[in-house]
């Protein structure tokens, strides 16, 4: 990434904990574009792409696609948008995604929005989300859960010895968690 000055904050937290529904709410009052990594993968293997066999396996298998593939789709489509605000969704999933991340875009997020939502309540509600994801029976649940727990949370971590991480309640009701992201929005946009 060149010459774009831009803002992101990173959206982070197991599968199912409310990241996309959080995000479609803070595009909405605060005029973030929302960058959902794990849609983008699956536009790609829509679209026909030749990665997309590959990345269709992995997903369906739980597993994190090769930085090299979503980076260049998060990068194009921040190159490609006018606006200079990102919430970046499900990115970075491991310690290599988030290095490479910053070193091929020199971006480093303004903060992390994590959802701190138990394993118990994320399942339900993938159970019980029915829009056709591959991913969404208990067999892949549970791969990505272990992959959530192994190679995401490190992550989380990292930025939160760094003082950057924003935890949020994400086991409430959906209006409750938007209270307190708004909250963390609110200082930085008025
Ligand atoms: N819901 C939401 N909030 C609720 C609340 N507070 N109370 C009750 N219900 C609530 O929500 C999930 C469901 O719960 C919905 O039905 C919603 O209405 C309800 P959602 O907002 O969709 O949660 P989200 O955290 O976005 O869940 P998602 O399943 O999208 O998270 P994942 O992190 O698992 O999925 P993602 O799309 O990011 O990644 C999928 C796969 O892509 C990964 O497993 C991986 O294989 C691959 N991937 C990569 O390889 N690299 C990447 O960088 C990104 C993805
Ligand atoms: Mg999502």
């Amino acid at each position: 990434l060149t010459n774009k000055k831009v803002t992101v904050v990173f959206v982070l937290g197991g599968p199912g904990s409310g990241k996309g529904t959080q995000c479609a709410n803070v595009v909405e009052h605060f005029g973030y574009t929302h960058l959902s990594a794990g849609d983008l993968l699956r536009a790609e293997i829509k679209s026909g792409s030749e990665n997309g066999t590959m990345i269709q396996n992995m997903i369906k298998d739980g597993k994190i696609v090769p930085s090299e593939v979503t980076i260049k789709l998060l990068q194009r489509a921040i190159e490609e948008n006018g606006n200079d605000k990102f919430l970046i969704d499900g990115f970075p999933r491991n310690e290599e995604n988030r290095a490479a991340f910053e070193l091929v875009t020199g971006i480093e997020p303004e903060f992390v929005l994590f959802f701190d939502c138990s394993e118990e309540e994320m399942e339900r509600r993938l159970l019980s989300r029915n829009q056709g994801r591959e991913d969404d029976n208990i067999e892949t649940i549970r791969k990505r859960f272990k992959v959530y727990m192994e190679s995401s949370l490190p992550v989380i971590e990292y930025y939160n010895s760094k003082g950057k991480v924003r935890k949020i309640d994400a086991t409430k009701p959906a209006v409750e968690v938007f209270g307190a992201v708004k909250a963390l929005f609110t200082p930085l946009n008025s």
